[in-house]
């Protein structure tokens, strides 16, 4: 599975991540939230940044000035793709637990909101996938759309402050079958009533693929009126080339790719 891994960088740290990386990371040290994303054509639509609570992140340096934010095991995958200084190395400077990054505020590249956009929680965030970090699109994903509106319901629950889960949904993509707020409309026809509704959001994660991929026309940012089938191979390199992506590959690919 070939991802982009986006880099959201920490503006500021919610206080009991603080505490947790106090005097571990030099001064001036840029942390990098790293998400692994399979849609980078829909980066625009941004609006927050889920961790899995009760996920342990590590920071791991890249360099003098750069730090990533991600799961061991993505990080052991990263050592291997020349994404770290030494081939099989990726040093540790702290580890803080997904709740405690929540409410921190990130800079999502692309994202409409380029005041930040807040770190938050969502249960379903596999440890076993990708980074452990998943960027936020509810325009496009139902996942995120389902778990925005449910923050939004339950914030005092949560924890978190209910506007954090309001931020602006912008149209990124427009598609035949499902307009332009993909994500929205099929929650509604699926009649998806929550995150944990697996199964639907498995059928409707599906849907949006197909139809998005297919069918779907870009109606913001630099290639706003293109196909998405070649926006989305445009807007990876764009961000891979201004510093704001990377190539990530998960181990199957690493594994056939080194065999083969
Ligand atoms: C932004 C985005 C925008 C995504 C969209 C999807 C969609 P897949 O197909 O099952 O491999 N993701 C990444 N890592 C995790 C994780 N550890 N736990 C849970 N979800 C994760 O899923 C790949 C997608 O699942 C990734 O792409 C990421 O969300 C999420 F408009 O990034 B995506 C129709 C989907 N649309």
């Amino acid at each position: 599975q070939e991802y982009t891994g986006m880099k959201i960088k920490v503006l500021e740290w919610a206080e009991e991540a603080k505490a947790d990386v106090a005097g571990k990371l030099p001064e001036n040290a840029n942390v990098y939230m790293v998400a692994a994303t399979l849609r980078p054509e829909t980066m625009y639509g941004q609006t927050c940044c889920f961790v899995g609570p009760s996920i342990t992140y590590g920071i791991y340096k890249v360099n003098d000035t750069d730090y990533f934010l991600c799961t061991e095991r993505a990080a052991r995958n990263m050592a291997y793709q020349k994404i770290f200084q030494k081939e099989g190395e990726f040093p540790c400077a702290a580890t803080v637990l997904g709740k405690k990054l929540i409410g921190s505020l990130v800079y999502a590249p692309l994202s409409i909101h380029k005041e930040g956009v807040r770190v938050l929680p969502m249960e379903t965030v596999l440890a076993t996938k990708g980074t452990g970090v998943v960027t936020s699109v509810p325009s496009d994903s139902p996942d995120d759309y389902a778990t925005v509106m449910d923050l939004a319901k339950k914030a005092d629950y949560y924890g978190i402050k209910k506007e954090w889960a309001e931020l602006e949904i912008p149209a990124i993509i427009k598609t035949p079958s499902y307009g332009d707020k993909t994500a929205e409309f099929l929650v509604k026809k699926l009649k998806i009533n929550s995150p944990k509704d697996a199964k639907q959001l498995a059928e409707a994660k599906e849907l949006a693929y197909k139809e998005g991929f297919y069918q779907g026309v870009m109606v913001i940012g630099e290639f706003a009126g293109e196909k998405v089938e070649k926006a989305k191979p445009l807007v990876r390199e764009a961000l891979i080339k201004k510093g704001e992506a990377f190539a990530y590959a998960e181990p199957e690919n690493l594994v056939t790719s080194r065999s083969g």
